[in-house]
């Protein structure tokens, strides 16, 4: 009997499906479930985890790192818009990240509301980090989010449901429009077809394509968490989408080996970072920021430019590099006054700074107290980390999409807002590209945008598209072959991980990791390649893809991995294309072109690319800038 026999294959039919269950999917999930009741329509939203824990706020955060704060006058757009430009070298679409902004405090007030507490003065203002930042006690930030999202679907009675712990891996597309995407449970046996009016990706952006630093006993330990794993950019790309800034990668600076975020530490507590022998390098090298256009004279310096600037230190040898910790809370402490209120100050730290990674990174608290680090008497290492793909930090890759009809101009507009360069497919946070500094809140704002967009393409496309039933079938055996690869060869050998007939998903992902480390820029090449580089990496992709044909799963949760590493393989494959197609070097300190050193005019445009279901060719294209501000 084939294996594929003992999966059920249901089918759920849907007007708005919404394809993940982190911060934009339960923002689209709250809005559409709105917009829905008053039409009648059918929300369904699907996650391969639970969404009380899932995707990059699964451990909690201690900031939301975008909050206007538009009522107060605290902050005009126009001045976050030009901020996020900088910070991306000029490569963003203004009219995206105005869009989100515009409405992203809404949202913020709406987590306030749901009981999310926020730090507050005396005066009861929201505590800034930052100028953007706000502070958040936020070790349940996600089942606060995910509960109001779930009572939003509830409200919809019938028409409302969610699905969890299934793993979407396919879009599904009938006459150029998609139409829904196939799945599986990763507890029953059980295949899912999911038809849909209009769909939105929401599945977050991708860790381990690069061999992480955290490798062998840490293994699994990354800033971005490990299970978003490129399937945004996977069902976007696969359903034929244009894609943007798939060169783009972050490379967050983190503190070492449990990677909690700095940036409370530079922000809240004004700490500064220095080189082994005490250097402020941001002070010894600034002269450097003046070869990197307009944006390294800005303030702040561009996130890319702050790290380069570090990885230029290390290369010299002057590492480690150390976040100053002890002489922050040493200078606060000082301004406290009298003795004992100099005593309080220091208790008062001592909660905020264990409290920091305890709301988000809990393993760097628990790093800290293994290797007996007090904040207050001890510098702690910093690194810059391996390159994630994350469009709502400070990277941009995603897809395409159209802006909203009052602020873009015509070339960034082409239908709804938020909808890809297909029809009826949806991106929003991670998912879409070119809107960089969106984070938490921004993610779940878009997510709103993106929904009432989705709805009114329902309004407008009343007809339930149909989906070839021999589409199905072919689907689901594509689906499940790991599971039917293993069956076959399992016998020939006596280890089940170490079979000439197959390749299991981790050894797959360390393959990929090696390449892309090594040949496009990971920490072991310290962050430099080349187009020869990327030309060897590129063969070695190739014979990968080709073994991913080989892919083999003992079980579900193995079939999943697959998946994961097939939909890696994927934003691995449109990186690289891009990467070699700009000919210049305009992030150093996220990649270094050794071959194109220096940041070039002609190159201030974004990149797109586009694979074509049809041909299966990719297409590189340069797209306009248009500048709003
Ligand atoms: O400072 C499938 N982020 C921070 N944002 C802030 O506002 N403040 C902070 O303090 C932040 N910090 C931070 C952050 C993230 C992490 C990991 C750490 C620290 C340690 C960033 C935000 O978290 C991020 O911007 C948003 O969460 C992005 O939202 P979204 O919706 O684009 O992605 P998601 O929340 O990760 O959700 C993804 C969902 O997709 C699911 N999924 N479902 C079905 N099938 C598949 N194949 C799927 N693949 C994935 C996931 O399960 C998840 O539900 S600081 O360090 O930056
Ligand atoms: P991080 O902890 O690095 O994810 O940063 C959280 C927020 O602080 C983000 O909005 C960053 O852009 C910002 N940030 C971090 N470090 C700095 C810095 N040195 N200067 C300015 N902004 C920073």
């Amino acid at each position: 009997m084939d294996i594929i026999e003992n999966f059920e294959t249901v089918e759920v039919t849907t007007d708005l499906l919404i394809l993940g269950g982190g911060m934009a999917a339960c923002g689209a999930a709250f809005e559409a479930a709105h917009w829905a009741k008053l039409n009648n329509l059918k929300v369904t939203i699907v996650d391969k985890a639970v969404l009380d824990r899932s995707g990059a706020v699964a451990m909690g955060l201690s900031a939301i790192n975008l909050y206007i704060g538009l009522k107060d006058g605290k902050n005009t757009l126009k001045d976050f818009v030009k901020y996020v430009k900088n910070d991306l070298m000029g490569i963003v679409r203004d009219d995206l990240v105005a869009n989100i902004a515009r409405h992203v405090d809404s949202s913020v007030h709406l987590f306030e509301k749901w009981g999310l507490p926020i730090w507050k003065d005396e005066n009861g203002n929201y505590i800034n980090e930052g100028q953007w930042q706000i502070m958040i006690n936020g070790e349940s930030y996600k089942p606060i989010v995910a509960e109001a999202a779930k009572n939003a679907l509830k409200e919809l009675g019938k028409n409302g449901s969610y699905y969890e712990r299934v793993f979407i891996t396919e879009p599904i597309l009938e006459d150029d429009r998609c139409v829904g995407a196939a799945g599986f449970s990763l507890r029953e046996n059980k295949f899912y077809i999911f038809r849909a009016k209009t769909v939105l990706a929401a599945m977050g952006g991708a860790a381990h394509i690069f061999r992480p630093r955290s490798t062998g006993e840490g293994l699994g330990r990354t800033w971005y968490p490990p299970f978003n794993s490129g399937a945004s950019a996977y069902f976007t790309i696969k359903a034929g989408a244009e894609m943007t800034c798939q060169e783009v990668r972050f490379v967050p600076v983190r503190f070492k080996d449990a990677y909690g975020p700095v940036g409370a530490w530079f922000l809240l507590f004004n700490s500064i970072a220095t080189n082994a022998y005490g250097e402020n390098y941001m002070q010894t090298r600034s002269s450097e920021l003046k070869k990197w256009g307009p944006y390294g004279l800005t303030n702040p310096t561009p996130a890319n430019l702050r790290n380069y600037l570090m990885m230029l230190e290390v290369m010299e040898g002057k590492s480690p590099i150390y976040m100053r910790t002890e002489e922050a809370i040493k200078k606060i402490i000082s301004r406290a006054g009298d003795e004992k209120a100099a005593k309080k100050k220091l208790k008062e730290l001592e909660s905020e700074t264990w409290e920091d990674f305890l709301d988000m990174t809990i393993s760097q608290a628990l790093l800290w107290a293994s290797t007996n680090i007090m904040p207050e008497e001890k510098p702690s290492e910093i690194v810059a980390c391996e390159p994630y793909f994350i469009s709502s930090h400070s990277g941009a890759s995603g897809a395409w999409i159209s802006g909203p009809e009052d602020l873009s101009p015509p070339e960034y507009q082409w239908g709804y807002p938020h909808m890809t360069t297909i029809k009826g497919l949806f991106a929003a946070g991670d998912a879409s590209g070119a809107s960089s500094h969106k984070f938490s809140s921004g993610s779940f704002t878009e997510g709103r945008i993106a929904a009432k967009a989705a709805i009114s393409f329902c309004a407008d496309y009343p007809d339930m598209p149909n989906i070839n039933p021999e589409k199905i079938r072919e689907l689901k055996k594509e689906v499940f072959k790991p599971l039917e690869t293993f069956q076959i060869h399992k016998n020939y050998s006596n280890d089940p991980d170490i079979n000439p007939n197959f390749i299991k998903p981790k050894m797959f992902m360390f393959r990929l990791q090696k390449i892309m480390d090594e040949y496009a820029g990971g920490v072991s090449s310290f962050f430099r390649t080349s187009k020869p580089l990327l030309e060897k990496g590129f063969e070695f992709l190739n014979f990968l893809r080709e073994d991913s044909q080989k892919l083999a799963a003992e079980n579900l949760h193995e079939l999943m991995r697959c998946w994961e590493n097939i939909h890696r393989l994927w934003q691995a494959e449109s990186h690289i294309r891009t990467i070699l197609f700009r000919e210049e070097t305009r992030w150093p300190g996220y990649y270094f072109r050794t071959d194109f050193p220096k940041i070039k005019e002609e190159w201030k445009c974004f990149v797109n690319c586009r694979w074509d279901p049809e041909t299966g060719e990719w297409k590189m294209m340069k797209k306009e800038i248009i500048d709003l501000v």
